[in-house]
């Protein structure tokens, strides 16, 4: 059943980079963090995906009071551009401390640090007025597996869970699953793996997913399948759309333009549950190509932006009472052969 939801997108600053990658520098001028704000609206953005220090930059070694100044001039600038804040994420993977992962480090002036650092973007959430934390687990993992205790790390998280919970009663954590890149496993690889933490808290209700494209192909996987699967739990907090080309490093790659047919799916499963009938957004993780000259680099964004609405249109115009015959017939080549030319345009 397809629904008349009126999406609004997202995406975070990050994805208006300047092309560096791990075997070069930059191609691209730095476009002004403080600028890219005035960007979104115009390019039909409304919703800001934030690490905790893209919204108070070098917060390590500030203090409270500087931190909740710096939270009220942002919020303050966000409500002037007409955005809304989707989440804040803790940048943990990037300290000299969180060099072995963060909350299941052996360290425990590591863990401390990851601790501490959570209860300041925890603030900095609720300085901007957005009640929603995003746990990319970044190097929640091992790079070889007797490095760390596996079953003591997922008690960890679990307890860094219970403690963000109860630390905020109003937030809810969505938790980003990615099975590696940058450790070689991470101990959250999967949207089931995120929904069975969820259910082991202490309010299950207030802990979702974050399903990105790339992730769940990067661990085999179908991104409409994971995104269904949280769908089915209510469960699903937001989406990273983007694509990736087989397995290979993280490519963020514009939304359908891998797989348009896997991109398309996802629309099929959110269209048909209705995601964003409840301000949910459709969030975008996608990267400019190195070889984009100019700055500040938006054409990734619209584009998938576009694709994104293309396939809307594409799942709307499925005729659903034939795909039912084909159900009904177990006829799927010739659901299969429908399907296909629907998406090129075909009779
Ligand atoms: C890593 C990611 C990250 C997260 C972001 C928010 C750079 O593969 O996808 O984007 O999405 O940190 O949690
Ligand atoms: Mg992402």
């Amino acid at each position: 059943m397809s629904t008349s939801t009126n999406y609004r997108f997202s995406f975070g600053p990050w994805n208006i980079s300047e092309g560096a990658d791990p075997f070069g520098p930059e191609t691209r001028p730095a476009f002004p963090h403080e600028e890219k704000f005035a960007l979104y609206r115009p390019l039909g953005f409304e919703g800001v995906q934030f690490h905790d220090d893209d919204v108070v930059p070098g917060l390590d070694d500030l203090t409270a009071d500087q931190i909740v100044a710096k939270a009220a001039a942002v919020k303050a600038m966000l409500a002037n551009q007409g955005l809304v804040p989707e989440f804040v994420a803790p940048r943990l993977w990037f300290s000299p401390r969180t060099v072995d992962g963060a909350y299941t480090a052996n360290s425990a002036g590591d863990r401390t640090y990851a601790w501490e650092r959570t209860k300041k973007c925890i603030d900095i959430a609720r300085g901007i007025g957005c009640k929603v934390i995003v746990l990319w687990l970044a190097r929640e993992g091992t790079y070889i597996r007797e490095a760390k205790d596996a079953r003591l790390a997922y008690q960890r998280l679990l307890e860094t869970i219970n403690a963000m919970l109860a630390y905020d009663p109003e937030i809810e954590i969505w938790i980003e699953p990615k099975p590696n890149e940058p450790t070689d496993q991470a101990y959250v690889p999967t949207i089931g793996h995120a929904v069975a933490l969820a259910y082991a808290s202490d309010d299950h209700r207030r802990v979702k997913g974050l399903i990105e494209s790339a992730h769940a192909i990067l661990a085999g996987l179908d991104p409409s399948d994971e995104m269904a699967f949280a769908l089915a739990h209510d469960k699903l907090g937001s989406v990273h759309l983007n694509d990736q080309n087989g397995l290979k490093y993280d490519q963020d790659k514009n939304f359908g333009a891998a797989n348009l047919r896997v991109a398309f799916n996802q629309v099929r499963v959110l269209e048909d549950a209705g995601y964003g009938s409840r301000g949910e957004f459709i969030g975008l993780d996608v990267k400019a190509m190195r070889t984009q000259s100019g700055c500040p680099v938006t054409a990734h964004l619209t584009a998938s932006r576009e694709i994104f609405l293309h396939l809307v249109d594409k799942v709307r115009a499925i005729d659903s009472a034939l795909i039912n015959q084909f159900r009904d017939a177990r006829d799927y080549e010739a659901m299969e052969l429908y399907l296909v030319k629907h998406l090129m345009g075909l009779k």
